[in-house]
């Protein structure tokens, strides 16, 4: 056995250092002297896989010979971010790693900063699913994360003239280190052509697929190392390419070139993440996309069933369950059904029976305009067996429901899978809940909603398949590995199980008063502020004071998460100071993270009033000493973990309602900002976990809400009645924030006003301009401050994601752990 491949319990400093240097030659080709930070980080990168891959090949053997029943978690997008630091606090060794590099002259935290995000995903979503497989390795349950090798990821932001633009994602340019191809695990999958009827010689019929076209499906596995580094269990991301079979006759017929375009067709499925947020565009090559992934990861499910059960397909089910992470994997069950019913040749019920036994589906949101829905011609075209077999399942479950409500055409409407009219629409929500054993929401309010208003009637079918479970962040990530120095006062503190037991924080409570601790909670803190305005400085010139308030607002754009209420405050508290030079605040950085999908007009407005708001404040200098704002370019994951630690206060302030959970809001909490949020998503379990005078809660309920809508809402109520909002709105159609462009912002105005306000901003101003005010008294009694950061911290126990792993395993998967030997 050679030296790097030691046993993981014995590797050391000189084990490390060696390997490094190994690969620093003999992968990389060059040496000590002459290699620059990449090569570094590539080496150490090499280093670390070596012992990710020698503990995934024992659990794979464990999961083998035990045979467990795994969960499938079925995703269109991951967002891991950087797996370096992740990787090396899980298995340990990030401390020895540091030190060894120190010998060899090179700092990790600078090498670190040459990774690449993966960046396979959106947003909140995205971020859970790479949360939970983190979960899952960590407690040891067999777990197979399945998605796609996106070529670019999600845009790059850049900022200019104060206007977002979209620059491609290229995270793989360079290779990636943590990827392995397993071309011996390739799959093929068909594509559009037409369904032949046939009759099998009991009098069967019989349904054959006649594809017009084929593509290949190659797999990339991630490493997913749990905390303890015990179990490694993987992601597995499938790549498009053009599959040779199907070329083979263009090719023949001397079309050479042809066939090359071909290629590039297969290959575009995976090239790259739809940006939408919340806003289904409805386009062809992303139902390609959600069906080349699900096909593919089926394919490889049933044949690492096979390989135990042969064609016994009785215990498929009980080996077997599938998660579609929101209804981008839905295709997956019409999929399913179709191998069962047409290839394996089971009879309809026993088909469904199974089918209805494995996937469980999860619900992230309730916005009408993110709930997809594709057009029967297009799936048609793309997936004629599906269509028919969709039709089929739905003509099935109106007969359910035509027993429970006989002659009742409205609900069977409702409920009916096919949305009729003008063109006929498949409802994956729908397809999910009736294909699912289990359905969830993500946040007790929001499951709340999900069964009241979302699904009722399915509820009222079956009533125990709706249930919730409230989402969780991994603290290894979120606080171990983003905030050392938090990190080991905790450990100091209370020991250092709290990574895996996150409910230990709890033993902090009784600090909370400390002085001592107090003080050290604080210094933390605001080392964590100079490092963040460094970094600020660094990106976008600002210089901003670590004494300030640091006010965070960081999450997609989009108007229900109103970002530009936060901005009609900050243009109040202008306002307030220019009519009255002493007028008495805290000064404070109003700091914003955020990308707008592309197509998404007004987002990218209020981007730029943000800018231009900015830009004008922060060079006044009348004000700019205690009011400054910072738009930081190209939020994402590596970028959240230098926010987060250093944020003071917490901006969660959607329209009640709309936020299914939020899991941001957890991470800032745990990291000890406070919140100003509303009674919204999973603030309200915060919250209840923080208590009242820890929370800084304002603006309208769900009811009040509802009700306001109601009786007919009219913003300009609330701009005739609030001299103050009057005023900043008019403002916005000056020049003054855009010299020499009047009426640059005043898209914001309108929709504010004669567009409706569909997110209830003017209705909530008044209640969060005194809530901000509020926030702003609470710092000036600075123990008191520190006080509350520190139970925001103590009592986030219950957000950490392996409680939510918990809840999903004990309520819906009923999974074993499963211990790989040593
Ligand atoms: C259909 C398509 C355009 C689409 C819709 C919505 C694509 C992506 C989304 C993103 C949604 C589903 C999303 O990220 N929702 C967020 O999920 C988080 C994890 O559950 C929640 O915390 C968050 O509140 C919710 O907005």
């Amino acid at each position: 056995k050679s030296k790097a491949l030691a046993e993981p319990v014995n590797f050391n400093k000189s084990d490390i250092k060696d390997a490094i240097v190994r690969h620093l030659h003999c992968s990389l080709g060059t040496d000590e002297n002459k290699a620059n930070n990449h090569a570094w980080w590539k080496a150490a990168c090499a280093a670390v896989q070596e012992q990710v891959l020698e503990r995934l090949r024992r659990t794979q053997k464990s999961h083998y010979l035990n045979d467990t029943r795994a969960v499938h978690y079925f995703s269109a997008e991951f967002l891991m971010g950087r797996l370096m630091s992740n990787n090396l606090h899980n298995l340990g060794l990030f401390e020895i790693t540091d030190q060894a590099l120190q010998e060899l002259g090179v700092s990790l935290t600078d090498i670190m900063e040459e990774e690449p995000d993966m960046a396979l995903g959106n947003g909140g979503l995205g971020r859970l699913a790479a949360c939970f497989i983190d979960s899952l390795a960590t407690m040891e349950l067999p777990a197979v994360g399945y998605g796609i090798h996106y070529e670019h990821g999600l845009f790059r932001q850049e900022i200019k003239n104060g206007a977002q633009i979209e620059r491609p994602d290229s995270w793989r340019d360079y290779g990636n280190p943590w990827e392995i191809c397993r071309p011996e695990s390739i799959q093929e999958v068909s594509l559009y052509g037409y369904v032949e009827t046939k009759y099998g010689e009991n009098g069967r019929i019989q349904k054959e697929w006649h594809p017009g076209s084929i593509v290949k499906g190659i797999p990339w596995d991630i490493p997913v190392v749990g905390f303890g580094g015990k179990t490694v269990n993987v992601l597995r991301l499938w790549e498009s390419q053009a599959s040779n079979y199907f070329n083979w006759d263009v090719f023949n017929a001397g079309g050479y070139v042809d066939a090359q375009s071909e290629n590039v067709q297969a290959e575009t499925i995976s090239k790259v993440l739809y940006p939408n947020d919340e806003t289904e565009a409805g386009k062809e090559l992303r139902l390609i996309q959600q069906y080349f992934f699900c096909a593919c990861s089926l394919k490889d499910i049933i044949r690492r069933y096979k390989r135990a059960h042969g064609d016994d397909w009785s215990r498929f089910s009980d080996q077997v369950v599938i998660q579609l992470n929101d209804t981008h994997p839905a295709i997956a069950i019409p999929e399913l059904m179709r191998i069962l019913v047409d290839r394996a040749e089971l009879g309809w019920d026993d088909a469904w029976e199974i089918c209805s036994k494995t996937f469980a589906y999860t619900n992230h949101t309730l916005l009408p305009e993110a709930l997809e829905k594709w057009p029967a011609r297009m799936i048609e075209k793309i997936l004629p067996r599906h269509l028919e077999i969709i039709y089929e399942i739905n003509f099935r479950f109106m007969a359910e429901v035509e027993k429970m409500w006989p002659g009742d055409n409205k609900i069977k409407q409702k409920l009916s899978i096919i949305e009729e009219g003008n063109q006929k629409m498949v409802r994956m929500g729908n397809l999910s809940v009736i294909g699912s054993f289990a359905v969830n929401g993500v946040a007790e309010i929001h499951s709340k909603l999900v069964k009241k208003n979302l699904f009722p009637e399915f509820d009222q079918m079956w009533p125990d398949k709706l249930t919730n479970v409230t989402n969780g962040i991994t603290p290894r990530r979120w606080l171990k590995a983003c905030n050392p120095d938090l990190s080991a006062l905790i450990d100091k503190k209370i020991g250092n199980d709290w990574p895996v037991k996150l409910e230990k924080l709890n033993d902090l409570v009784k600090f909370a008063d400390e002085a001592k601790f107090q003080k050290d909670f604080m210094k933390i803190k605001l080392k964590n502020k100079v490092a963040l305005a460094k970094e600020v400085k660094s990106l976008t010139g600002i210089e901003i004071d670590p004494k300030a308030i640091f006010d965070v607002q960081i999450k997609r754009l989009h108007e229900y998460k109103r970002q530009h209420l936060n901005l009609l405050h900050i243009m109040a508290l202008y306002r307030r100071l220019l009519e009255n030079p002493s007028y008495d605040m805290e000064p404070r950085v109003f700091i914003f993270g955020a990308k707008a999908a592309p197509g998404y007009k007004l987002a990218k407005d209020i981007i730029y009033a943000i800018n231009m708001v900015a830009e004008r404040i922060n060079n006044d200098e009348r004000v700019n000493k205690k009011l400054k704002v910072v738009f930081l370019p190209n939020y994402r994951v590596s970028l959240a973990e230098k926010m987060i630690p250093a944020a003071d206060v917490s901006e969660q302030i959607s329209t009640a309602g709309k936020e299914a959970s939020g899991t941001g809001n957890m991470k800032l909490s745990l990291n000890g900002a406070l919140t100003i949020g509303t009674m919204d998503g999973a603030n309200i379990e915060i919250a209840e976990e923080v208590g009242e005078e820890n929370i800084f809660i304002f603006g309208l309920t769900v009811e009040e809400v509802d009700k306001l809508h109601a009786q007919g809402y009219n913003p300009y109520d609330y701009y005739y009645n609030n001299a103050e909002l009057k005023a900043i709105l008019d403002w916005l159609e000056t020049d003054y924030f855009t010299p020499g462009k009047p009426g640059a912002l005043s898209s914001l105005k309108y929709s504010l006003l004669d567009g409706g306000d569909p997110y209830l901003v003017l209705a909530d101003f008044d209640a969060y301009s005194k809530a901000q005010h509020k926030v702003d008294l609470a710092y000036r009694d600075t123990k008191n401050w520190a006080r509350m950061a520190i139970l925001n911290c103590a009592r986030m126990g219950k957000f950490t994601s392996d409680r939510s792993i918990r809840d999903y395993v004990e309520r819906i998967w009923k999974l074993d752990a499963c211990k790989v030997d040593e």
